[in-house]
């Protein structure tokens, strides 16, 4: 192995004698950040995009899923799901176990990961908001790669469904749009009977069950399907992004060589676990009913505990279990599709891993798996991400396995926030940051897992997708809440160390007083540069209905 340009590279301390990063790199990067220890999101916000792009820049693979919270195997005691490929992933790269996204609903979290902007800046509160409407001048990840020098490939989700970027790709090879909202023929439903669960609690709203086969606008009454595809869902839209990316990924084997000078970004996106939960069945049989446990503080419907705010819990659900109560069989059933689902999801990116792996584009290419937002599977009743700001509604699983990174094989317990894969990714491949950009380069990380980072996540969350509701800030053992200005509508402290299932609610203790004034006041920073947005007063939907 040869040790040519490696000190530009930012992943290789100078005189390391590891494998080569950039494999066609007959030049090396140009422009890669100078010094790893200035890597502080002030420092960056003052570079801008000035380098001319070079084609033996590294490839880069971005695998996306949807609606997937951290329970991948190799996440740990609460993992629950099968992921043996991401797994691998993660063996090889570096696993991030505290990521958390900005915002708990798809449009706005990947928005705000694409622009690198948060919510409050990209004015993105809803899933029907297009960020190009009002900042066409805004260059979004995959079009940054696009204007320097990159061949850029989406198949599957990427950004939200009906809002894509047009400004991002070279080639759509798959367009999830075309069939959504379409029942496909590979797909049997399978809906749950109904098991009796005690009535509601007062307040909370029921869905009028309408036969099997109506039309139901609100999906409330058919929310308790899962999906059985056939064979190994070949054909499938699932498989087809898969199918995509491994074809591509065939043609492109010589990227970045004279042959072919452009490096990719080849984003491969994938729908699940999105509800209804589907897979083949063969992922259904890998779980085991009665071994599935529900979370502690499992309730059928929709309920705020003793000392939470009643704005902290919407009242009906937004995904699954619409108005409905949901019995413990009926929660396994569901669970049981949920992790099935995520399985296959891991099943498909395997297939796209065993492909790049089995080339030497391996080792120029830079891959990232991630997802939009976490999910909810039951706590408190609750069976979505809307409207969830706790750990399970905004912690997503992020993994990065660039070429060299000598944090490779090692997991890293830093709060990282999806905005950082922005400067991230610019900078692995050689680019300064822009000022616009809010999040943090995540390269020292990957360099050293357990580097100091003083950087916490924030999520928002938006009842009307105007105002802002709800603030989460994360810092390595805290979670902190806000709902309405200044905690007008209530707060919520948890002590992750102790407290994983966010059973205590520490915002009125005493003892953790000043820890809440100090999050308090990193709340009130976070929200000090908002374009256009404010905090709402009123307490939102979920009062009204
Ligand atoms: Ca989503």
């Amino acid at each position: 192995m040869s040790n040519d340009n490696r000190s530009r590279n930012p992943l290789q301390p100078a005189g390391n004698s590891r494998r080569r990063f950039l494999t066609q790199a007959g030049t090396a990067v140009a422009g890669v950040a100078a010094s790893l220890a200035t890597h502080g999101a002030e420092g960056q916000r003052a570079a801008t995009h000035t380098q001319t792009p070079r084609h033996s820049r590294p490839n880069i693979l971005f695998l996306m899923s949807d609606d997937m919270c951290a329970e991948l195997s190799c996440y740990g005691a609460l993992g629950r799901a099968q992921t043996p490929n991401l797994d691998r992933l993660a063996a090889e790269g570096v696993r991030f176990d505290r990521n958390y996204c900005q915002f708990p609903l798809c449009n706005p979290s990947r928005a705000s990961l694409f622009t690198g902007r948060k919510p409050t800046v990209t004015g993105v509160l809803g899933n029907r908001t297009d960020f190009r409407t009002d900042h066409p001048e805004w260059v979004s990840l995959p079009q940054f790669f696009r204007e320097h020098g990159y061949a850029t490939y989406r198949t599957g989700k990427i950004f939200h469904g009906g809002i894509d970027d047009p400004k991002a790709w070279d080639v759509v090879g798959f367009d999830e749009n075309r069939i959504a909202g379409t029942e496909l023929p590979l797909e049997h439903q399978r809906v749950i009977p109904p098991q009796p669960v005690l009535p509601p609690p007062p307040g909370i709203p029921v869905a009028k069950r309408i036969p099997e086969g109506t039309p139901d606008p609100n999906h409330g009454a058919h929310s308790d399907r899962i999906l059985i595809v056939e064979g190994d869902g070949t054909g499938h839209p699932e498989n087809g992004s898969a199918d995509r990316a491994i074809a591509y990924l065939r043609e492109h084997r010589d990227a970045g060589s004279a042959k072919q000078p452009k490096p990719f970004f080849l984003a491969c996106g994938f729908s699940k676990p999105h509800s209804p939960p589907a897979a083949p069945q063969g992922f259904y049989d890998l779980y085991d009913l009665d071994a599935l446990d529900l979370p502690p503080n499992f309730a059928a419907w929709p309920t705020v505990p003793p000392g939470f705010p009643s704005a902290a819990i919407r009242k009906q659900n937004a995904d699954l279990f619409i108005g409905r109560g949901a019995s413990e069989l009926e929660a396994k059933e569901v669970l049981r599709a949920y992790l099935a689902s995520t399985s296959w999801v891991d099943w498909n990116i395997g297939r796209v891993l065993k492909e790049l792996d089995a080339t030497d584009l391996r080792q120029n290419t830079i891959v990232v798996f991630v997802a939009d937002h976490g999910y909810q599977l039951g706590e408190r009743g609750k069976w979505s991400k809307a409207g969830s700001l706790f750990e399970m509604g905004t912690r997503i699983p992020l993994i990065i396995r660039a070429p060299d990174a000598t944090g490779n094989g090692r997991s890293c317990y830093r709060t990282v926030q999806s905005l950082d894969l922005y400067p991230t990714l610019l900078e692995l491949c050689g680019f300064s940051p822009s000022a616009e950009q809010e999040g943090a380069s995540l390269v020292p990380l990957l360099q050293n897992p357990q580097a100091t980072w003083e950087q916490p996540a924030f999520s928002i969350w938006s009842e009307d997708g105007k105002t802002v509701h709800g603030t989460s800030i994360r810092i390595e053992r805290y979670r902190y809440v806000e709902f309405g200005d200044k905690a007008s509508h209530g707060a919520m402290l948890f002590d992750e160390h102790v407290d994983p299932y966010e059973l205590t609610n520490l915002a009125d203790d005493p003892a953790h007083a000043k820890l809440r004034a100090d999050l308090s006041i990193r709340i009130a920073r976070y929200h000090s540069n908002n374009i256009g947005i404010s905090i709402s007063e009123a307490r939102g939907r979920t009062d009204l209905v």
